[in-house]
C-alpha cells in the first residue's frame, strides 16, 4: 500500500475528518483524498461519510490491505483469490528483484511440497510467500525455515491451538496419539556459497478449511478443526511480525525452535539423500541441523523427511 494511504486509513480510523482538512493535513488535493476513499472502499474498508467527514466504520476480512492495514512488519502484500502457487509467483517477483513482499492466496490451484510433491490449498487457508534478499551465505537459509515454523506455531498457539514443530518443516498439533500436520513451509532460494541472492519461504496453513477437503493420508488437521475459525488477517499478521522478527536473529530463532520441537527426545526415522538414519534426536544446531544419536554415532542430518517412531516418554 501507498504510504499516502496508509495515512489517509490512519487518519479514517481517528475520524471523523473531512475531506479538505485531510487533504490540508497530507498535503495533497482533495481529489486525491477522493481517489484514495474510492480506492480503500474498492479493496473493501468501508468507510462512511456523515456531517463532519469521513470515518473508517469496517475493515476487510482478508485480503492484501487487510493484512497490510496495522501489520508492524515491513512487508508489502501481493493478493490473489487464486492462484497456481505462491511460491512459483514470489520466485518470479525475486529474480525481478523484489524484495520484503509477501504473495498471499485465498486458494492455490498448483500448491507445491518439498520433492515437487502436492499441497493441497482449498479457500479458507492461509498460503503465502515471502521475497526475501538476506544478507547471509547459502548455510544459513535452512535457520530461515526453522524461523518460518517458529512464527506459524507461536500464530497458531495464540489461536488456540496446541502446535508443535517437527523438523524440519511441519507445525503438527498432537491429539489421540499422533501428530496431525496443520502447516508445511517450502524453502527455495537462488545465489552463490557464500551469498544467497534470494529466499522465498513459503508457508501453507489449514486455517479456516474443513478437514475432509485435505488429503486424508498426511493425517492433516486445521485451524477450524482444532480450535474453530481464526481471523484469517490477524493470524497472518501475527506470523508475519514473529517472522519478521525471527529472522533478524536466525541463532535466537534457532533456540526458540528447540523449545517448540516435538522432535528432540523422540526417536526418528529419517530419509536423506545419503540413505535412512534411525535413531534419538538429541539436538538442532544452527543453521537447522539435526544431531541423530543412532546408539553407535551421532550423525549429523541437514535435510531430509523426518518420521516420530514413539513419544517422548
Ligand atoms: C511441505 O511439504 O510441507 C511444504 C508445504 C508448503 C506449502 C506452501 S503454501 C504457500 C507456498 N506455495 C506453494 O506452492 N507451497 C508453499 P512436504 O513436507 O513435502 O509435505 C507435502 C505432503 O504433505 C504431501 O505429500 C501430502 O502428503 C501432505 N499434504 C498436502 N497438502 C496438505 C495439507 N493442506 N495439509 C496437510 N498435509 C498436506
Amino acid at each position: 500500500m501507498q504510504g499516502t494511504r496508509e495515512r489517509v486509513l490512519d487518519a479514517l480510523a481517528e475520524g471523523p475528518v473531512s475531506g479538505p482538512a485531510l487533504a490540508d493535513r497530507l498535503g495533497v488535493s482533495r481529489a486525491a483524498v477522493w481517489k484514495h476513499v474510492e480506492a480503500l472502499r474498492e479493496a473493501g474498508f468501508e468507510v462512511e461519510s456523515g456531517d463532519e467527514g469521513y470515518t473508517l466504520a469496517g475493515v476487510p476480512a482478508f485480503g492484501g490491505a487487510a493484512v497490510e492495514y496495522g501489520l508492524a512488519a515491513p512487508f508489502a502484500i501481493e493478493y490473489h483469490d487464486s492462484i497456481p502457487s505462491t511460491n512459483a509467483r514470489a520466485r518470479e517477483i525475486a529474480t525481478e528483484g523484489g524484495e520484503d513482499v509477501v504473495v498471499l492466496a485465498d486458494r492455490q490451484t498448483g500448491g507445491r511440497g518439498r520433492l515437487d510433491r502436492e499441497w493441497v490449498s482449498p479457500s479458507g487457508g492461509v498460503w503465502l510467500s515471502v521475497v526475501l534478499r538476506p544478507d547471509v551465505p547459502a548455510t544459513h537459509a535452512p535457520a530461515l525455515t526453522l524461523a518460518a515454523a517458529m512464527a506459524t506455531t507461536r500464530a497458531a498457539r495464540e489461536a488456540g491451538v496446541d502446535a508443535r514443530i517437527k523438523w524440519p518443516n511441519d507445525v503438527v498439533v498432537p491429539r489421540d496419539g499422533r501428530e496431525r500436520k496443520l502447516a508445511g513451509i517450502l524453502t527455495e532460494m537462488e545465489g552463490e556459497a557464500d551469498r544467497v541472492s534470494w529466499v522465498v519461504v513459503g508457508v501453507g496453513v489449514n486455517a479456516n478449511v474443513d478437514s475432509d477437503d485435505l488429503p486424508a493420508a498426511a493425517d492433516p488437521t486445521s485451524i477450524r478443526a482444532e480450535a474453530g475459525d481464526v481471523d484469517r488477517r490477524a493470524f497472518t499478521q501475527r506470523l508475519l511480525e514473529e517472522f519478521d522478527a525471527l529472522r533478524a536473529d536466525l541463532p535466537s530463532a534457532v533456540e526458540a525452535w528447540r523449545e517448540s520441537a516435538s522432535t528432540l527426545g523422540r526417536r526418528v526415522r529419517v530419509d536423506t539423500p545419503d540413505g535412512e538414519i534411525v535413531g534419538e534426536a538429541v539436538d538442532v544446531r544452527f543453521p537447522g541441523t539435526l544431531v541423530v544419536d543412532t546408539g553407535d554415532e551421532r550423525v549429523e542430518v541437514t535435510a531430509g523427511d523426518c518420521e516420530h517412531l514413539r513419544p517422548a516418554e
